[in-house]
């Protein structure tokens, strides 16, 4: 409760910020996408992991407020990467989605309002959801058509990891899979890959595209490229990082 009073004010007291993660294309490490990843700098406690608050915002609705504000902020600073670096900008860009926002009578008009102030062309936007037993199946693929009518594309954010993955992708209009980090092992020994092969036959065979999450080495990375993999993400290429840092970097010649 506590936090759901904080957290209120953190978002009119501006001690929200973003976080930006490139999605890189594994054939010749170029910056393809960028992922917007929201973070609360707290006066006392430092910076809070979204773990933490997101949970709380969804219980308290407030996620309405920020999860809309998080869009808008993404999609400016992405207009503004394309105005500065042009080309050396990301082409696309991801931003999670809870599905408490998703589930919100106004949430179509959200994101067409936060492309129309920015300027952002509706197709380079993926919206990232992830699947939730809250989730009502048939509510959501409505939802997302109407996404999709904007021209917005869709991801399913964590894909392995639940139960119902494989009765989603039929049911949910869906035009990317992002693979969970836990497919990879953590420590970097692994490039073991049979897992991660098995799901791009899944997403080719749907007609999806699939980005590979959590890759944390030179090895891991090399083995997704050999199987098949065309785009991924994780530490070994970068950690999250401001939008200040994050620009210095696309202006960094690789
Ligand atoms: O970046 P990090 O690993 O700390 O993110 C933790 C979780 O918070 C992830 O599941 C991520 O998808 C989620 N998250 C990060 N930013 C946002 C956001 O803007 N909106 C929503 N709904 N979830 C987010
Ligand atoms: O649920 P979602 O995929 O949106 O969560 C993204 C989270 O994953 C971010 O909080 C980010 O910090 C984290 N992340 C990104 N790359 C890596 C990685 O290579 N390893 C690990 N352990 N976490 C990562
Ligand atoms: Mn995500
Ligand atoms: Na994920």
């Amino acid at each position: 409760a506590a936090l759901g009073a904080e957290l209120q004010q953190a978002i009119a007291g501006q001690q929200m910020f973003l976080e930006y993660q490139p999605i890189v294309s594994l054939a010749d490490g170029r910056t393809a996408g960028v992922e917007a990843l929201i973070r609360w700098s707290h006066p006392a406690r430092g910076t809070v992991s979204p773990a933490e608050f997101i949970p709380v915002a969804e219980r308290t609705g407030l996620i309405v407020a920020l999860g809309g504000w998080a869009l808008h902020e993404a999609c400016r600073q992405f207009a503004a990467w394309w105005q500065e670096h042009g080309a050396a900008a990301p082409a696309e860009l991801n931003v999670n989605v809870s599905p408490r926002q998703l589930s919100d009578a106004g949430f179509v008009d959200q994101v067409a309002a936060a492309l129309a102030d920015t300027g952002v062309p509706a197709h380079r936007l993926t919206l990232e959801i992830t699947e939730s037993a809250a989730v009502d199946v048939a509510e959501a693929a409505a939802q997302l058509r109407a996404l999709r009518g904007l021209g917005v594309r869709i991801a399913l954010d964590d894909f392995g990891t639940g139960q119902s993955s494989l009765t989603l992708l039929h049911e949910l209009p869906v035009d990317q899979l992002k693979l969970d980090r836990s497919f990879l092992r953590p420590g970097g020994a692994g490039a073991e890959v049979s897992m991660p092969a098995a799901v791009l036959a899944l997403a080719h065979a749907a007609h999806l595209e699939i980005v590979a999450e959590g890759v944390e080495t030179a090895e891991q990375a090399a083995a997704l490229a050999r199987c098949g993999y065309r785009w991924a993400q994780g530490f070994h290429f970068a950690r999250p990082a401001p939008a200040d840092e994050f620009g210095r970097r696309l202006a960094r010649p690789a």
